[in-house]
């Protein structure tokens, strides 16, 4: 079978974001998944009441009623779940593991859903049938012989619904261990360490309503264009009724700078559309921590001069008075901070910086936004705290149209978390899990991603389990971390579509296909709904629409009950009855999990209900119950950092630093198509971006093929050969290229300090002539 590709092309996109283009994208997704009828109910229920959660990002939904709710990338993301095609023992026989390790992602996930349990013996060339009783066998053998149940890790993607969640975290503690490593680890969780520990929760503390009162709203390292879509209609809403967008990133991405309503068919004809930032600053990778200082030394400078004119200054001292701890100490750390290295480190000019600093100053609602761009770094969760404390300066905190929004990836990611997917639980959790269930709970933490990979490597994880996700591409250090699982002994995939964690196996591997949230669940009680949480920490159920492609695929719910039903019995819970009907589920929530007291009524609510954000009412739940200021010196000049741990072949410099990033047309490590329409390229995903000007400067020409190395303080060659310079508008001294074919190039051990999150927009690198073969397309 082929997947549909075009040729190579770059050619700079002049159109506004959304618009004609991202209907055009549309219409080919939708009829390319070979059921376009089907599938046109799916998109209208996409985000409904009685609909389904889109299974995209975790923007969440605009109050009103009435509205079409999906985007393109939404539309995307429906008919690639909802897809014709199907991947089964005759696929399987067809192609070997061999083969099927030859081919791309793109080419994998083409393939269509997974229709059939499968099992690799390690001995054969090919996957085979296997019945599910016989799956949960293979899987409760294996458990049931480890020395330890430390010795398995049950990871988790947050697409995973609030149920299944709770299921698996239930029985991975039932079973006797907390290694539950997630997709957070590699996403947001430094935004959770760090608000945890400035203001007591580790979610943001705004609604969609807040962003109908902003009068300004910061977004920071995050390309809502393409990874949030339906986040660009309030940003517009809040252009044209006047408020700012002040926006932080490196590259101009063309959906914050110009955009056209979708769904406004007069600016669609007119060829109308709005520039949607009131200022633009493009700073250094990692530079962020540094401007925010930057904002906040204005800051202090006016409140000093108000104080002298005897004015009111910017600061909100009675808010700092009442609620906050450690002011005066962040007072002398900014101060003590030069504008010198605010500018070299942030890679702005001060007056750039004063420009921020006075639309933050005017406003009296301020939202900031951030996503990878600043929760991707080794200093990820210093630079949250400054960002919290610019925000503790002003009061903007816990009041209407103002706070902290990290803006989520994975639509339940949050929700996962909520229900205790969580390597690191709290002893409150751990205590409610005791309190209502029969079993001990295990204390001691879990391995997060970066240290389950070094577990594997060291051989000390046995049996790996995945609810989702695709563990052998979105993980760092690819070629180390596919020899990691393949220590295992047993490596069990729960999974919607075919992709490279299927064919990076333990010595056996199980392939169990699931059902997607579009799909209708139908158990014995009837059709199921589940429950997912978003950004805005609002909860609401999720009713699948389509028919599933085969009668073999069961529900996340249903299979982990089996392999739990299997391992323990019916120990501590029915399991199996559990998964007839998700009430019983919810039942337990409702009994552990604070805020979700009767969750069977409140979930009746149009567009759900909202979890209480205690931090959102100022309530601190903190050690010291104050919203606390954080000082951090700034992080040294990183690439010296990562130098001098250069060794043994002496110190190279890094010709360029690197970061990793998403297409237009790719979720994760599911990659739709080959085009990146709004930064121009066509046809290929072998391409690193840099500035002309450096480009020439290291000897080689645009549109050269180039391997790209990285740098770091072990003798591993960490290199990905073949990639295509594209001289882009990009500051001097940077590079980007797409995740995850650059993630062979991220060392396992570069991550967050405090998160564990690899520095997947830090990675130091060199180029040298391409060594690959011309790839033939
Ligand atoms: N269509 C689609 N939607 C998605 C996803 C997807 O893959 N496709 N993924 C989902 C997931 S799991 C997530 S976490 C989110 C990701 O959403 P984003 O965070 O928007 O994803 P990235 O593509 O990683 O983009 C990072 C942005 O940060 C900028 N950036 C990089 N480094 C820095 C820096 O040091 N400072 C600043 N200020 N900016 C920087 C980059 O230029 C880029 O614009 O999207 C979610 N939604
Ligand atoms: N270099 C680099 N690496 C990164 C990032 C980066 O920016 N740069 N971003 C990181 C981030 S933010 C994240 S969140 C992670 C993502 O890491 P993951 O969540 O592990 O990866 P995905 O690509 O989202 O997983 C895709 C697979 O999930 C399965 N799937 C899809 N829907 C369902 C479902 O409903 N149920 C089940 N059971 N399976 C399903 C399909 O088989 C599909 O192939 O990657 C991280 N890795
Ligand atoms: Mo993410």
């Amino acid at each position: 079978m082929k997947t549909p590709v075009d040729r190579f092309r770059f050619r700079p996109y002049k159109k506004p974001a959304a618009g004609w283009g991202a209907l055009r994208s549309v219409a080919h997704a939708w009829l390319d998944s070979r059921q376009p009828f089907k599938n046109l109910r799916a998109m209208l229920q996409t985000n409904q009441n009685g609909g389904f959660d889109c299974p995209g990002c975790a923007w969440g939904e605009a109050p009103k009623e009435g509205h079409i709710r999906f985007c393109e990338n939404g539309a995307k993301a429906v008919n690639w779940e909802a897809s014709g095609r199907g991947v089964d023992r005759e696929f399987f026989a067809r192609h070997s593991l061999k083969d099927l390790l030859a081919e791309d992602d793109y080419w994998l996930e083409y393939q269509g859903r997974l229709t059939e349990p499968m099992f690799y013996d390690g001995e054969g060339a090919h996957y085979q049938p296997i019945s599910w009783d016989e799956a949960f066998a293979l899987i409760a053998s294996h458990l049931k012989s480890l020395e330890t149940p430390d010795q398995a890790a049950f990871y988790t993607s947050g697409r995973a619904s609030n149920e299944a969640a709770f299921l698996y975290q239930l029985f991975a503690r039932a079973f006797g261990t907390n290694n539950l490593p997630d997709c957070s680890n590699m996403c947001h969780e430094a935004s959770g360490v760090a608000l945890k520990q400035s203001i007591g929760t580790g979610k943001g503390t705004v609604t969609y309503e807040d962003f109908e009162k902003a009068e300004a709203i910061f977004v920071i390292g995050q390309n809502p264009g393409t990874n949030h879509p339906r986040m660009l209609e309030p940003l517009s809403e809040a252009v044209e009724r006047g408020a700012q967008v002040v926006v932080l990133n490196p590259l101009r991405e063309r959906g914050l700078e110009r955009f056209q309503a979708p769904q406004d068919p007069v600016q669609m004809l007119t060829g109308g559309e709005m520039a949607l930032n009131t200022a633009y600053l493009r700073p250094s990778l990692g530079g962020d921590m540094a401007a925010i200082r930057g904002i906040a030394k204005f800051l202090f400078q006016w409140q000093d001069q108000a104080d002298q004119g005897e004015s009111t200054g910017p600061l909100d001292l009675e808010f700092i008075h009442e609620h906050c701890a450690g002011f005066e100490d962040y007072r002398a750390q900014v101060e003590a901070t030069s504008w010198d290295e605010i500018q070299s480190f942030s890679g702005l000019e001060k007056d750039e910086i004063e420009r921020a600093a006075h639309i933050y100053c005017r406003s009296n609602a301020t939202i900031i936004c951030w996503a990878m761009g600043v929760t991707q770094h080794r200093h990820s969760v210093a630079t949250i705290q400054e960002i919290t404390n610019l925000q503790l300066l002003r009061g903007q905190v816990g009041r209407p149209g103002a706070g902290l929004c990290p803006v989520r990836g994975h639509s339940n990611v949050q929700g996962d978390r909520t229900m205790g997917i969580d390597e690191c639980p709290s002893a409150a959790f751990l205590d409610a899990l005791e309190a209502r269930f029969d079993f001990s709970a295990p204390r001691s933490h879990g391995y997060n991603v970066v240290k389950t990979i070094e577990a594997m490597l060291a051989e000390k994880i046995k049996v790996f389990i995945g609810l989702g996700g695709n563990f052998a591409q979105a993980t760092p250090d690819s070629t180390r971390t596919h020899s990691a699982l393949r220590n295992c002994d047993l490596t069990v995939q729960i999974s919607t579509k075919l992709n490279r964690s299927h064919l990076v196996t333990g010595k056996k591997a199980l392939i169990l296909p699931c059902l997607g949230r579009s799909d209708i669940d139908q158990q014995h009680s009837g059709p199921q709904a589940v429950t997912v949480e978003d950004s805005f920490s609002m909860v609401h159920a999720s009713y699948g629409q389509l028919k599933p492609l085969s009668p073999e695929m069961r529900s996340e719910p249903a299979i982990i009950a089996g392999i739990a039903q299997a391992v323990l019995g019916s120990r501590p819970v029915p399991w199996i009855a559990l998964a007839e009907d998700y009430r019983r589920i919810r039942e337990l929530i409702a009994d552990v999990i604070p805020g979700f007291e009767n969750f069977e009524e409140k979930l009746q609510a149009p567009g759900g209900f909202y979890l209480q954000n205690p931090a959102g009412k100022r309530q601190w739940n903190t050690a010291n119950e104050k919203a606390n200021f954080y000082s951090h010196s700034l992080p040294a000049p990183l690439p010296q950092e990562v130098l001098t741990k250069i060794g043994k072949r002496g110190a190279r410099n890094a010709d360029l630093v690197l970061q990793t990033l998403r297409s237009h047309d790719q979720y994760n490590t599911t990659v739709y198509g080959l085009n990146d329409r709004y930064r121009g390229v066509k046809g290929e995903r072998h391409v690193l971006f840099a500035h002309l000007e450096d480009i020439h400067r290291l000897g080689f020409a645009d549109r050269q093929k180039v391997d790209i190395v990285s740098l770091w303080s072990d003798d591993v060659e960490r290199r990905v050969s073949g990639f295509t310079l594209i001289a882009f508008d990009i500051p001097k001294g940077q590079a980007a290229a797409y995740y995850p074919e650059a993630n062979p190039l991220v060392p396992l051990e570069s991550y967050g300090l405090g998160s564990y999150t690899p520095t997947s927009k830090y990675i130091a690198i060199r180029l040298e002539p391409s060594t690959a073969p011309e790839r033939i397309i």
